[in-house]
């Protein structure tokens, strides 16, 4: 696997079209991320396993460049473009691409994560998003969301008190898709996430937080420009 395998796209792709490793930027797929998003760091950390290099395209979200728009317009980050023009714009879809053309780390044998990566949407997100940007929903109240998302927390807690991570005895998919969300929950007020009662979730994110692996999802790109 390659101990990196994004290729840091942050100027002219037709300019910049080897990265030195012999590796083509025009023959990798293009990458739109953003660095603090949790569902382009869910994708990153499956490319990194995958050890699929890809040409890292930084954007900022206030400013999203018109090739990313073009190709999704639906606007959000993640976004995969493929060499032949196919357009991946969910994370989870993405994560699932890049872990179906390699799992050398064996991240799809974890059994089913799909429900309870879709109740990490469904049953948390929603309670997360109206405890850290309260102000954004009308009526919402950080503490009641707190409460309601704390209830996913404490689920995950039980499951990881099975065998160590939500996939089974190694981190799989479900741990790599849902972990970028309980730290987002935890960094609104750390103080209060580590005081809690589930202690597993608190030991699990805190070795994800501390691992290689996120410090090499979490290296900052430049913000790509398009200025060919
Ligand atoms: N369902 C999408 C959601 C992605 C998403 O909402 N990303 C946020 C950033 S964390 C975004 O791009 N928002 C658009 C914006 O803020 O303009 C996925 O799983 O990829």
């Amino acid at each position: 696997m390659s101990a990196n395998p994004a290729i840091n796209d942050a100027s002219c792709r037709t300019a910049c079209d080897q990265d030195g490793k012999g590796v083509s930027v025009s023959d990798a797929p293009i990458l739109y991320s953003f660095r603090r998003c949790p569902y382009a760091m869910r994708a990153r950390l499956a490319i990194v396993s995958s050890g699929i290099a890809v040409a890292h395209r930084e954007v900022l979200l206030r400013d999203k460049p018109k090739a990313m728009l073009d190709a999704s317009p639906k606007g959000t980050v993640p976004v995969i473009v493929l060499p032949d023009g196919v357009v991946i714009e969910e994370s989870l879809d993405i994560m699932l691409w890049a872990l179906g053309r390699n799992d050398p780390e064996g991240w799809l044998g974890g059994g089913d994560a799909l429900p309870l990566i879709a109740a990490c949407q469904q049953d948390f997100k929603p309670h997360l998003d109206r405890y850290k940007y309260a102000q954004r929903y009308d009526g919402a109240d950080p503490v009641t969301a707190r409460a309601a998302a704390s209830a996913y927390v404490r689920l995950l807690d039980g499951m990881l008190a099975e065998t160590g991570f939500l996939a089974g005895r190694d981190a799989g998919l479900a741990d790599y898709a849902i972990l970028p969300f309980v730290r987002q929950f935890a960094h609104v007020d750390r103080d209060w996430f580590y005081a809690q009662d589930w202690p597993r979730v608190s030991r699990w994110l805190t070795d994800f937080v501390d691992s290689a692996r996120f410090a090499q999802v979490m290296v900052k790109h430049p913000v790509w420009r398009e200025v060919c």
